[in-house]
């Protein structure tokens, strides 16, 4: 899959990438207001990865519904819209208005982004994330993925907490929060002073992450973060992901993920395995 926010909503990409192959396609988080989004400067490239602050700039779940989605139904691959609400409620309206509408397969719940205040309440408190979760259940009948923020001392209290809520799926992560700093102007570069990384620079951090939910929980997990070749992947699955989302990498290399598709059968045959599933989780620690 490719991860929300780096892949606009395909149109951006359809030139590049034959967007039927991905095996989903997460649009920007979505919510129930239009959010102009943070000031800028939005993004800087750091070593290893990007800083960004976005703010969740987007215009609204209606806009998306008669703009976005009809297009993005029509592309012939699974739609994970990612939503985020300002409270619960938001994300049960969200998701109950989402819930049957031609082309959404998942809702996948930013409990996690790090530039919007209370973005990352919901990811941060176990039991405020078990309650979204559930309330977003029972509203609803799709899949729901809960993706989680590595901005946490207690990561895996928060994945048990989401899969008790009934999220079928824990994603994780998304980015860890930084700073990038204009010695010469004595300023932080971003306009919103702090922001969140993402790329190659914080795929360790992602893929203890896996690893360590992989222990706590029994769902599926969807691993994110710094991903960009097939080795990447083929470490996130050991590593206990049972999917994987192409996330920074898209800007740098629109057709990452397709790349990483047609090495994807030699690098599983090199282990012997025949499918994706074999390998789950079999990271051999002793
Ligand atoms: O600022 C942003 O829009 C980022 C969102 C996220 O990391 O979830």
């Amino acid at each position: 899959m490719v991860a929300s926010g780096t892949f606009g909503y395909a149109r951006e990409m359809a030139g590049l990438v034959d967007l039927c192959r991905l095996g989903g396609i997460l649009p920007k988080t979505i919510t129930r207001e239009p959010r102009r989004g943070n000031p800028p400067p939005r993004t800087i490239e750091t070593t290893g990865g990007m800083l960004n602050s976005i703010g969740l700039d987007n215009d609204g779940i209606e806009a998306f519904i008669e703009h976005q989605l009809p297009y993005l139904a029509s592309l012939g691959t699974a739609i994970l819209v990612s939503i985020a609400g300002r409270n619960r409620a938001e994300f049960v309206e969200m998701a109950a208005r989402l819930d049957g509408l031609a082309g959404v397969a998942a809702l996948e719940l930013n409990l996690s982004c790090p530039n919007v205040s209370g973005g990352v309440d919901f990811g941060t408190d176990p039991a405020m994330c078990e309650s979204v979760v559930a309330r977003v259940r029972r509203a609803c009948g799709l899949p729901v993925l809960a993706k989680l923020t590595p901005n946490v001392t207690h990561l895996c209290a928060v994945a048990k907490a989401a899969e008790a809520g009934g999220a079928d799926v824990v994603s994780l992560i998304n980015t860890c929060l930084g700073l990038a700093v204009d010695w010469r102007r004595r300023r932080p570069i971003l306009g919103n002073v702090m922001g969140g990384l993402s790329g190659p620079a914080i795929k360790p951090i992602a893929l203890g992450a896996v690893y360590r939910a992989g222990q706590a929980v029994n769902v599926p997990l969807v691993g994110i973060g710094g991903i960009a070749s097939v080795d990447d992947v083929m470490e996130f699955i050991v590593a206990g992901a049972t999917a994987v989302q192409i996330g920074t990498a898209n800007f740098y290399n629109p057709t990452a993920s397709i790349q990483i598709l047609d090495a994807l059968p030699a690098a599983l045959a090199e282990l012997g395995a025949a499918c994706v599933a074999d390998v789950v989780g079999t990271i051999d620690t002793g």
